[in-house]
């Protein structure tokens, strides 16, 4: 089979120490941490859209990168697509990817013709699955935001046509993640908000998402999928009001609908940034609320207001996520997708390995940090004790629901001032323990 990277090696594992770019520093895949591989505790995926479709296309000018895989005819520049994408995941030891459905096969003239195409595209990579099994599907979806026809939405839009369309579409994709045995189906609202209220009725809108979101879930579950429906939040971009704007307001839509059995978190970590959370917010709130499912692996810049999709070097971030991740008993059927893009003048062949080890590196620092950070037990420590109060007297009656509003004051009128029972909250001594134990090691 011909080789698109040549003159790229399996990247190995050289430790700290080394200078070579072309190895991991930290991301040693069979080296055990926490009594799993690390390969096991990360489960990082290839996203097919930045990566093998991705050119570095913005709305100031073409591309830069060549990703036509030396293929003109559309059937073998998707099957190019296909085995250059193993390449890159054997190379660099990845077991899992992500598509969107267009990803792997365009569009053509009907929906007929392009589920057929579509349909030949997924056979070629179950026989390569077949052939190499330790290559699997952390998770599909449908890209039903990129036609004209969804200018206004899919689930939400006024067209019943466009929302006929749109299940056509899911079912479709929700066939191929199961005939890859993936373990995840993921919905990102692309243009499921609104640009004014002028225009729109928002109610109808929310109730079309989730009567599509309902009958996805019933379909698969008939077809045997047994894996996660993640919802991936984000607050603006492309549309202004994104309806899933964040963890907690998705919460609200799904126990609304009654969607909240059916569906976990895909948490972004940009799209965390974008809404003004921190990216451990987002994951912390899934946790709290038992819909921690997977994550999207990238960084914004601070400085900007939009989706940069940067692969992730920040290892405060990496270090803070993986410890909400392990916090949640770790992951199950999600994993770590890179949805991130090398940017636009990292544009070689080249980059595609070095982006990708810069943020699996980063991730496998983090991974690290957070079980020192749990081993250190000193912030742990600190929180449990903050909120001592709440295990004996007064604060335990009140949890075990034992404490009237008329017991509350009567104990208050007795108590007198209160302030004294609160102490610092230590923000600077933990900040500098954090660093302590992220440089001590
Ligand atoms: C867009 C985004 C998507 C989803 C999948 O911001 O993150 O690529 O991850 O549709
Ligand atoms: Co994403």
């Amino acid at each position: 089979m011909a080789q698109y990277f040549e003159n790229i090696a399996k990247i190995p594992y050289e430790g700290k120490d080394s200078t070579n770019p072309l190895s991991f520093k930290y991301y040693n895949p069979d080296e055990v941490i926490g009594g799993k591989t690390m390969r096991e505790q990360l489960k990082f995926a290839l996203s097919w859209w930045h990566t093998m479709g991705g050119d570095g296309t913005d709305m100031f000018g073409c591309g830069t990168a060549d990703k036509t895989w030396g293929e003109t005819d559309s059937i073998a520049r998707a099957k190019a697509k296909v085995d250059a994408a193993f390449e890159i995941m054997d190379k660099l030891s990845i077991d899992y990817f992500c598509f969107h459905d267009r990803d792997l096969s365009p569009e053509y003239g009907t929906l007929a013709e392009t589920n057929e195409k579509f349909d030949e595209v997924v056979d070629y990579i179950a026989e390569k699955m077949a052939a190499d099994p330790t290559k699997k599907c952390l998770w599909g979806t449908a890209k039903c935001f990129d036609h004209p026809r969804y200018m206004h939405g899919a689930g939400t839009s006024p067209s019943a046509d466009v929302f006929a369309y749109a299940a056509a579409q899911i079912k479709k994709a929700i066939d191929a993640t199961v005939k890859l045995g993936g373990s995840g189906y993921v919905f990102w609202g692309g243009r499921e908000g609104y640009e004014t209220l002028l225009n729109t009725n928002m109610g109808l809108e929310l109730d079309n998402m989730a009567r599509l979101m309902r009958m996805a879930v019933d379909y698969a579950r008939s077809i045997g999928y047994t894996g996660d429906f993640y919802i991936e939040p984000k607050p603006k971009e492309p549309t202004k009001h994104q309806y899933d704007f964040d963890t907690a307001t998705v919460l609200g839509f799904l126990r609304k609908y009654g969607l909240d059995k059916d569906f976990k978190m895909n948490i972004e970590a940009n799209h965390a940034t974008l809404a003004q959370h921190t990216f451990q917010h987002e994951l912390r709130v899934a946790r709290d609320n038992g819909v921690f499912g997977s994550i999207d692996a990238n960084q914004g810049d601070t400085l900007l207001g939009w989706d940069t999709d940067q692969f992730p070097t920040n290892v405060y971030e990496t270090a803070l996520c993986m410890y909400e991740v392990i916090k949640a008993g770790g992951f199950v059927n999600g994993g770590l997708n890179f949805d991130a893009k090398a940017r636009r003048g990292s544009y070689t062949k080249e980059d595609i390995f070095l982006s990708y080890i810069a943020g699996m590196d980063a991730f496998a620092l983090g991974l690290k940090i957070a079980y020192k950070l749990i081993e250190d037990g000193r912030l742990d420590k600190f929180v449990d004790d903050r909120y001592a109060s709440w295990s004996t007297g007064i604060g335990k009656d009140i949890i075990d629901g034992k404490a009237t509003m008329a017991d509350l004051e009567k104990y208050a009128l007795e108590k007198g001032e209160v302030t004294d029972s609160l102490s610092s909250g230590r923000q600077e001594m933990l900040e500098s323990i954090l660093n302590n134990i992220m440089f001590g090691l």
